[in-house]
């Protein structure tokens, strides 16, 4: 039995779209049935195992490679190995030249790699790696953001944002808010770790390795390795966690499928722990000065942003400060300005709600700061200062029910009994404090590809090169195909994760589910009318004559109008008409970009990727959290003990999943508020808590009762069945609204995340 053939179970008959179905994959991951990608068991299978630098910056000058002589070693690359490697192309479609040196004599950051050993096991891999010594040349390093000043790096002049005049109106305004705000560099810390498997057979490659995008990874390895697309196939059927950090090809996969083909056997490299600290980037520490000048009100005046992020010495990630920022509030002033600081680590990426989480930290902060100082209830507040439209693109909202998450989310949580002054709410000898933050999260729009087979049985299959990293893209798929053929969703199977099947965007950006959701249900019409299209033709078929243009596809059977006449089965017509298999492939994807070339741009790049404001309208997803915390006054300790939160994101194709996904944003929320920290050491930029016992994530001990609401409504124009995207939204504006609750309890106004005791005490 495959994974595949595990029954669903769900809570109701209905099998549509909109179901509180259970996840399609779930029991497979449960049972240890799904295989992920380095459970894969090959034949004549090496180890590979990376060694990282142990200097911030500076030069290997030489490397020993006396390991070779260890038992079982095979192979060890260093930087004077030439990997004879080519650039690959951006995945913002910047074409590279020249040559990618994965591993180079330059040292840019500590933990980079500068070897690789290769053994029979990886027992063996290991102990060799250890007796791999290094000689550095050391230079100074900058370790990280919190060493630099105000003015560092450079201005990022695609974050320039700007209407009204908003240093004069801040200048003028009665009420001036002016405070700084921090949040330190995070990692992505998922359960299952990075690595890969990769084969060669010839010219042609495998890579087994999880993935929140397969096809972009298929092109990078191609243009790595100077080969036709069609030569590699990266399978990544399920993934243990990605949040971002799966969506992109890093120097070490390089490396692992280079030592595969020069050894002519399939290598594993699975990272250590330590090593997904170090080996790809976490999210970028950030500072941000916010100046709100507002009336006596509380009603804005004017929004002043400026600030940094950090990114490393070879590349550019920019953790934008500014993303939530303009289009939170109205004013009719604003002015945002960002700049870059390289320093010595692995250069960022995206970790969920990239920009969006740090940046709503700055302003919701800030606007419970305006709310103490005006007096005006923080929710009251946020009313008052309600964006009607898109100031920042002057454009009206497609679907806004933020006034609605307020007001169902404050109901909720009783916010009507909160005493607004500090201190004021008490329990034995925890301090309670309340606080409310916003978020929002883009609509992204896209294309996709999907097939539909119907099989003899009267089964439906899905088929797409697309993800599912715990989301629930199997299940909403296996949905929204039931929904549009007209059969029962325990008769769709999906196949997911693997390069070599029908085109998809990223499992990123909030907006695999809204573009797939579209190429599925386009695909399964198509192949619904097919279908009804041989049953009214075909000369077995027993509908052939019917006096009818038209047949319904209901529950697995099909039917002509007059319900009079009987009905057959899928399975007894494909019998009929003899047929085994009927198989439709449909894309999303106009004319314009229908070429090969297109075609390949469009599923392995994000240039193809529609922005929130690129139509007549501004499409996002909204929430309101509201949070309770216990302060205990003699141990600084906080504890998150509720929270209500309501969600606009627009129609769910599975409330059950979809608020799974939220809570799990609201988890990692908790976490960037109380917990999470890397600790870069300033003398040689080692990540010093490079492991899950030292790098602290919420456990269930820290997780309370979490409520999620649903106010959206479907915005059509967001995706063809109105959903709007949902797994980032969850995280941006929690890490606010715990400061602020943390300032309603103790009066303590704690700007620089995470809140620890020692700032309490
Ligand atoms: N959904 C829904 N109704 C909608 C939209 C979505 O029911 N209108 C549900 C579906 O179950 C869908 C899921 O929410 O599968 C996520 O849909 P979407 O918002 O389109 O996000 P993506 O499918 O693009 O998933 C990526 C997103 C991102 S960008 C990060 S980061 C993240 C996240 O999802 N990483 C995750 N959620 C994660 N969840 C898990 N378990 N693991 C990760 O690594
Ligand atoms: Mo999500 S950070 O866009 O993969």
């Amino acid at each position: 039995m495959t994974v595949h053939d595990i029954p669903l179970k769900h809570g109701r008959a209905a099998d549509s779209i909109g179901a509180r179905l259970s996840r399609y994959e779930g029991k497979g991951k449960i049972t240890g049935a799904a295989d992920y990608a380095l459970e894969r068991q090959l034949p004549g299978l090496a180890y590979g195992v990376l060694v990282p630098a142990t200097i911030g910056a500076g030069r290997v000058l030489s490397i020993d490679t006396a390991a070779l002589a260890a038992p079982g070693a095979l192979l060890v690359l260093t930087p004077e190995d030439d990997l004879g490697l080519a650039q690959a192309t951006s995945f913002t479609g910047q074409l590279a030249e020249g040559a990618f040196v994965p591993m180079p004599h330059e040292v840019r950051h500590n933990g980079q790699p500068v070897a690789l050993v290769v053994a029979e096991s990886f027992e063996q891999a290991t102990e060799a790696a250890r007796l791999i010594a290094v000689t550095y040349d050391e230079t100074p390093a900058v370790a990280s953001l919190t060493e630099t000043g105000p003015e560092a790096g450079t201005l990022a002049e695609q974050f320039t944002v700007a209407w009204g005049e908003a240093e004069a109106a801040f200048g003028a305004a009665p009420v001036q808010i002016e405070a700084d705000y921090h949040t330190p560099r995070e990692y992505h810390a998922a359960m299952e770790p990075h690595g890969l498997i990769a084969r060669w057979e010839g010219d042609r490659l495998t890579v087994w390795q999880p993935s929140q995008w397969t096809h972009a990874m298929a092109r990078n390895y191609a243009e790595w390795f100077d080969l036709p697309v069609e030569n590699i196939q990266v399978i990544s059927p399920y993934v243990g966690g990605g949040f971002g950090s799966k969506g992109f090809n890093y120097g070490f996969e390089a490396i692992c499928a280079f030592a595969a083909r020069r050894l002519g056997r399939p290598v594993k490299l699975a990272l250590t722990r330590p090593q997904n600290f170090t080996f790809y980037g976490g999210r970028a520490s950030t500072r941000q000065t916010l100046k709100l000048g507002a009336g006596t009100d509380g009603v804005l005046h004017s929004i002043v942003l400026t600030g940094a992020s950090e990114t490393s010495t070879y590349g550019l990630w920019p953790e934008q400060i500014g993303a939530a920022t303009p289009i939170l509030y109205a004013t009719p002033n604003y002015s945002g300005q960002q700049r870059v600081v390289p320093v010595n680590t692995v250069t960022p990426g995206a970790l969920r709600a990239p920009g969006k989480s740090p940046s709503a930290f700055g302003i919701e902060s800030a606007m419970d700061e305006l709310a103490y100082a005006v007096g005006v209830d923080p929710v009251e507040i946020r009313l008052r200062n309600y964006a009607e439209r898109d100031h920042q693109s002057n454009k009206p909202w497609s679907t806004r029910r933020l006034r609605e998450a307020l007001s169902e989310g404050a109901k909720t949580f009783g916010w009507s009994k909160r005493s607004m002054a500090p201190r004021s709410m008490r329990e034995s000898r925890h301090l309670i404090g309340w606080g409310v933050g916003l978020g929002t999260f883009p609509v992204i729009r896209n294309y996709g590809e999907a097939q539909i087979n119907v099989t003899a049985d009267g089964r439906i299959e899905v088929v797409s090169g697309a993800t599912d990293i715990g989301q629930g893209t199997y299940t909403i798929l296996a949905q929204t195909a039931a929904d549009a053929f007209g059969v029962a969703v325990e008769d769709v199977s999906v196949r997911l994760g693997d390069s070599s099947l029908p085109g998809s965007p990223v499992a990123g950006g909030s907006k695999l589910a809204g573009v797939m959701t579209g190429a599925v249900h386009k695909a399964a019409t198509a192949a619904r009318d097919e279908l009804i299209g041989l049953a009214l033709t075909h000369p077995d078929s027993p509908f052939h004559g019917v006096a009818a243009n038209t047949l319904t596809v209901s529950q697995g059977r099909i039917s002509p109008p007059r319900t009079e006449s009987p009905s057959v089965s899928v399975a007894d017509l494909m019998r009929a008409i003899g047929r085994d298999r009927l198989e439709v492939t449909r894309d999303t994807l106009p004319d314009n970009l229908q070429s090969p070339e297109e075609r390949l741009r469009t599923w392995s790049t994000m240039t193809t990727a529609i922005g929130p404001t690129s139509g007549e309208e501004s499409m996002h997803s909204w929430c309101a959290h509201f949070i309770e915390v216990r302060v205990d006054e003699d141990f600084g300790t906080v504890r998150v003990s509720r929270v209500v939160s309501a969600f606009d994101c627009g129609l769910l194709y599975n409330p059950k999943l979809a608020e799974s996904q939220w809570k799990g944003g609201i988890i990692m929320g908790i976490g960037m508020a109380l917990f999470e920290e890397g600790h870069v050491d300033a003398r040689n930029g080692r990540v010093i808590n490079n492991n899950l016992g030292d790098y602290l994530v919420p456990t269930n001990a820290d997780v309370p009762d979490i409520k999620v609401i649903s106010v959206g409504i479907p915005d059509l124009g967001a995706s063809v069945l109105g959903g709007k995207g949902v797994g980032e939204v969850g995280i941006v504006g929690v890490a606010p609204a715990i400061a602020n609750a943390v300032f309603h309890a103790t009066g303590k106004r704690i700007r620089s995340l995470p809140i620890t005791l020692t700032d309490l005490i």
